[in-house]
């Protein structure tokens, strides 16, 4: 599944995103382009359970 998250500016961002996501359950895999705002998120968490979880790190996921 892919995001973008426009207010992903900087690598502090793109490390926080990845960490949270990692801890998901059901995430085999986190790619991140900053330059894009793109997120992408490989496995078979459910797609509600990771925009939660990048809200909850404090961004905000748009449907890609
Ligand atoms: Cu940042």
């Amino acid at each position: 599944m892919k995001f973008i998250v426009r207010d992903m500016s900087c690598e502090h961002c793109v490390r926080r995103i990845n960490d949270t996501l990692s801890r998901l359950d059901g995430v085999k895999e986190v790619k991140i382009d900053l330059e894009q705002k793109l997120v992408e998120v490989d496995g078979t968490a459910d797609v509600a359970a990771v925009v939660e979880a990048i809200k909850s790190a404090g961004y905000t996921p748009e449907a890609k």
